[in-house]
């Protein structure tokens, strides 16, 4: 930092240091709106990195940064504030290095459905088990309900009566005819939400409905991703009306996954854990061991079959060492 600073002091007398927030990073530049309310385009020079991991883009939307501008209209990030929380994913399949998706999150919302496409509950535990290891609070909207059948919202209201009782406040809404929309908007009030799910199951629609004036493209772009064309992805944050914003990241169906322990696991799962406190052994993995309390829970019907099932299947990834791969 100090050397590019140095640098362009000497160069261009006339700069001036700013504090902002990266609302849009499209990997080569970024574009950062200061506290005065100005948004400047910036680039990075330096090298920034990060504790523990190897990222592919070293800042982020949602980052605190300071710049430096000067009159010509060019400037650099010279400084990133510590972060609350960040996520990350793998930059590719194949690849040890992380993508950092975004920063300083003060919640996320996990648009689902239950058909059209169908979310499952493994895929929605392993995202809240991710979630509560980033340190993000999680909430559950439950799009699409004037499309389903009598069957389907009966499971529905099933699964908002698990995750309410587990502690994840849960939203039933339609994207398409608004029904629900204003508890979501009012919650979105005075913080920074990232929106995440399956492509297909509205989150663009959601957006849309929220920020009119932002025309977010729907339907059509999201095949467009899952063709795999361009899997770089593009984060930008949406001012909400009065204060807030919303992130949309395309590429997001879940996060990347923590290098935890084996035992570990069973912390990211809220009941799971206040269980385990009663279990025999205090590095019990709740799979076989004696006086486990976890699984006298499950049995007892205390603890859901649903919930156990994808706790034990992050476990079968954790022994096949995928969670390593993650980075
Ligand atoms: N019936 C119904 N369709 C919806 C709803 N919300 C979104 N859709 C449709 O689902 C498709 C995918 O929506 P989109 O917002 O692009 O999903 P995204 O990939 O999550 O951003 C589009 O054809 C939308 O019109 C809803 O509440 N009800
Ligand atoms: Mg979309
Ligand atoms: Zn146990």
């Amino acid at each position: 930092m100090a050397k590019v600073f140095c640098y362009i002091l000497n160069h261009f007398p006339n700069t001036q240091l700013m504090k902002g927030l990266v609302i849009r990073s499209t990997g080569s530049w970024y574009l950062v709106k200061t506290e005065e309310g100005k948004e400047i385009e910036c680039k990075i020079k330096g090298n920034f990195r990060l504790k523990g991991i190897r990222s592919t883009n070293p800042i982020a939307v949602g980052d605190h940064v300071q710049i430096i501008a000067n009159n010509e209209g060019t400037a650099f990030i010279t400084e990133i504030e510590d972060r609350k929380n960040y996520i990350i994913r793998r930059a590719s399949n194949l690849s040890k290095q992380s993508h950092i998706l975004a920063a300083n999150l003060d919640q996320c919302m996990l648009v689902v459905t239950i058909n059209y496409p169908e979310t499952s509950t493994i895929f929605i535990d392993r995202f809240l088990a991710s979630a509560e290891a980033y340190r993000v609070p999680v909430k559950l909207i439950f799009n699409k309900i004037d499309s389903y059948s009598e069957e389907e919202l009966h499971y529905l209201d099933n699964l908002i009566s698990l995750y309410t009782y587990i502690g994840y406040p849960c939203f039933k809404i339609s994207a398409l005819n608004g029904e629900g929309i204003d508890a979501v908007k009012k919650d979105l009030q005075g913080k920074v939400t990232l929106f995440a799910g399956h492509s297909g199951v509205g989150k663009s629609t959601l957006i849309n409905a929220i920020l009119p004036e932002q025309n977010i493209k729907t339907g059509a772009i999201s095949t467009y991703h899952n063709k795999g064309m361009h899997t770089t992805t593009f984060s930008e944050m949406f001012p909400i009306d009065g204060d807030g914003y919303i992130i949309d990241t395309p590429g997001i169906k879940g996060f990347g996954t923590f290098d935890m322990e084996e035992e570990e696991v069973g912390h990211y799962f809220k009941e799971i854990f206040q269980f385990s406190k009663d279990c025999k052994y205090n590095n019990c993995t709740h799979t076989h061991e004696p006086g486990c309390a976890v699984r006298k829970a499950v049995e007892e019907h205390l603890i859901s079959e649903s919930r156990y099932s994808s706790y034990l299947n992050m476990l079968e990834d954790k022994e096949e060492g995928k969670y390593r791969a993650a980075y």
